[in-house]
């Protein structure tokens, strides 16, 4: 039986076409600059996302930190949301490894974070206090549901960051989902941000890899912080020719795992037990409750939902992120549906 993994973007296998560009990919030694294909993927990123240079990283976890680790020193603070990947599910790394203090502001839905609260949270020069030095915003915001800001949105917190010499930056690990959801360029999404890591090995399915975009100057400085992590790679060039096809080839297709997403989410409405949000998933992530009725935890509605084939993420004890991507076509979502109706059911 093959499996409909719902689980996340993350577990997307490779292409055909990305194992090709793999096999054939011209190689170099990275940690000396020498591998023309990161080099090509380094360049195209930062031309989509309209910055001036790139860096290719082993994940998007390793790419916010050294994105803050560049722009922060050990005492320095940074304000992010209290629902941010970096907060949540980075193991603390911005903390134990660079020193560096964090303010947590509540999450709005749509994973912003209220413009009145960063003002508030913005430290006075006194040596009492960290100095604020960075904000970080997410987008897509996965916690908050796969929600996405507008370009407006960015100008008005970076203006209002700038203002107070902080920098601003962006984990946006599903960027290209934001911009498919709004029907914009990525650049316009992330004009008046710093830096921003974009992630390969989600939605695109490139099996490994992210990378931070920012100035040359920053991008100079993250360079060493991602040597100093361990992330200095050698003939990284097969995993960045993944990239490449991912960034030319994967991103214009989207707006299908959105569309899926939606179709999924209509399908689970109609299971009776079942608690959905109201409205439609904003890109492609799906999350919902089992209701009062249904007398199982999710972990036991999971286990359900595999013996027959279906793999969902378990996010509470009675809770579920649902994922959509490349490898779940429509059938895979009629089954992930029926599965559903079915377990509840007992
Ligand atoms: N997210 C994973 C889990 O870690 C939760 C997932 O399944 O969604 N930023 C955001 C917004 C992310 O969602 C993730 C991965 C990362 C960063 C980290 O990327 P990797 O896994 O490449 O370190």
């Amino acid at each position: 039986m093959e499996l409909i993994d719902l689980r996340s973007d993350t577990v997307t296998r490779p292409t055909p076409e990305m194992r090709a560009a793999m096999a054939q990919a011209e190689v170099g030694d990275d940690v000396y600059g020498e591998d023309p294909t990161v080099n090509r993927l380094q360049e195209l990123a930062a031309s989509m996302l309209g910055k001036q240079a790139g860096l290719f990283l082993p994940s998007g976890t390793m790419g916010n930190l050294a994105a803050v680790l560049a722009h922060c020193g050990r005492g320095d603070e940074v304000i992010l949301g209290n629902r941010s990947h970096t907060f949540l599910y980075e193991a603390g790394g911005i903390s134990a490894l660079g020193g560096v203090h964090s303010c947590q502001l509540p999450n709005q839905p749509d994973g912003s974070l209220a413009l009145e609260d960063i003002r508030a949270a913005i430290r006075a020069d006194d040596p009492h206090q960290p100095p604020t030095r960075l904000l970080c915003l997410e987008n897509t915001h996965n916690r908050c549901g796969g929600t996405y800001q507008a370009p407006e949105y960015s100008h008005e917190a970076a203006g209002l960051a700038h203002a107070h010499g902080l920098q601003v930056h962006l984990d946006g690990a599903r960027l290209f989902n934001a911009a498919a959801a709004l029907g914009r360029d990525a650049a316009a999404l992330v004009e008046p941000l710093d830096s921003v890591t974009v992630c390969l090995s989600k939605g695109l399915c490139a099996p490994v890899g992210s990378v931070l975009c920012g100035s040359k100057q920053f991008i100079g400085k993250a360079h060493r912080v991602r040597k100093m992590l361990g992330g200095g790679m050698r003939q990284a060039g097969i995993l960045a020719a993944a990239g490449i096809v991912a960034l030319e080839n994967m991103v214009h297709r989207l707006g299908e795992d959105h569309a899926r997403a939606r179709r999924l989410a209509d399908g689970l409405r109609q299971v009776e037990g079942l608690e959905l949000e109201a409205g439609a998933p904003a890109t492609n992530m799906v999350f919902l409750g089992l209701g009062p009725s249904i007398p199982m935890t999710a972990r036991q509605a999971a286990a359900g939902l595999e013996e027959r084939g279906v793999l969902v993420g378990v996010v509470g004890g009675r809770r579920f992120r649902l994922v959509t991507h490349y490898w779940v076509d429509d059938a895979g979502v009629e089954r992930a549906v029926s599965a559903f109706g079915e377990v509840v059911k007992g």
